[in-house]
């Protein structure tokens, strides 16, 4: 293997094998989806979801719409990164100012590693839809910290380290409803409260994400750069179509697109995708990545109802963005 991964062994990362005489790039697990829509009895649909290794099993945020519908993030953890034991209890965060926690909603989370502690971002109704951020150490208390930006913002998505000394996090400006518009943008924070430096990174440019475009789970490192694992939005007659793919970013100016993937690399197309609460959605939030061996287990959710899983390998997915790039 002569391309590097950033990141740390997970010998117990979920895994199938590409399906016999399959040549994709990517697959499905077999058994998906693996959460179901209803993991207590008054959850409505559990999807957009994130995970991470924690040790040596699996803890995670997870997005439940409830029997009211009301928006919000609650705790899960795994032994094996398949079976989920998930709270019937919404994320409860400690503040320090109480206007930090005020929300009307809380949704689409993503969760990782950075220096000390895992990060927590998702989508903070203040007014309007904007980046909310807290960590933990321990998966039992959760701080929140001050909201990212002003409204309106989402898919507000941190790197796994510094960049250039500052925290960096890619985030998709949008408006109040379901946004017709929208390209990734890149900030930098030196303390995780003010942001700034922002960079245009790219746009909705391509056929199948000609609406808008948001980052999806936290990027990998490799020695290649950033691999950036997006969601696109096409407006087709029948409504909006989420689907994911790939791009490769530069290391220390991660606004810079090395090279960005031309077709999508994965879209509805299974029953659970194009059936649900919205019907034709696939809508990535988390990668577990192994160092050893390069495999990676995206964790996507499937018609705002459901999580579903599918594998890959890096090697494969960056070899794969640079033979499809313009
Ligand atoms: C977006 C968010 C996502 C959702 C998607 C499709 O605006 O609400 O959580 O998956 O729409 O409904």
């Amino acid at each position: 293997m002569s391309l590097k991964v950033i990141a740390e062994n997970v010998p117990n990362l979920p895994w199938e094998d590409r399906p016999a005489g399959s040549d994709a790039v990517i697959w499905r697990y077999s058994r998906n989806p693996v959460i179901p829509r209803n993991p207590f009895p008054k959850a409505n649909s559990t999807f957009n979801s994130a995970v991470v290794p924690y040790k040596g099993e699996f803890a995670g945020v997870f997005r439940v719409d409830d029997n009211r519908r009301v928006m919000n993030i609650y705790f899960g953890e795994s032994k094996d990164g398949l079976n989920w034991k998930i709270n019937d209890r919404p994320l409860d965060f400690i503040c320090e100012d109480p206007e930090i926690a005020r929300f009307q909603y809380r949704y689409d989370p993503r969760l990782g590693w950075i220096e000390d502690r895992y990060y927590v971002s998702w989508c903070n109704g203040y007014h309007g839809p904007t980046i909310g951020i807290g960590y933990t150490y321990d998966f039992q208390k959760f701080y929140q910290l001050e909201n990212a930006f002003l409204p309106f913002n989402r898919n507000g998505v941190l790197f796994p380290r510094k960049i250039n000394g500052n925290f960096a996090m890619y985030s998709r400006p949008s408006d109040n409803g379901h946004t017709p518009f929208g390209d990734i943008y890149y900030s930098e924070s030196p303390d995780m409260t003010y942001w700034g430096r922002h960079r245009y990174v790219f746009g909705a440019t391509l056929p199948w994400c000609y609406t808008k475009v948001g980052a999806g789970s936290i990027p990998i490192e490799t020695s290649e750069g950033w691999l950036m694992i997006y969601h696109g939005v096409l407006l087709s007659c029948n409504g909006f179509v989420y689907s994911m793919s790939a791009a490769l970013m530069d290391l220390d100016q991660p606004w810079k697109t090395i090279a960005r993937a031309q077709p999508y690399l994965l879209s509805p197309q299974m029953m659970y995708e194009c059936v649900g609460d919205v019907p034709n959605v696939t809508f990535p939030c988390a990668t577990i990545v192994d160092a050893a061996t390069h495999r990676i287990a995206v964790y996507y959710g499937a018609a705002d109802t459901c999580v579903a899983m599918a594998f890959a390998t890096v090697d494969e997915i960056v070899q794969w963005v640079k033979d499809n790039a313009a």
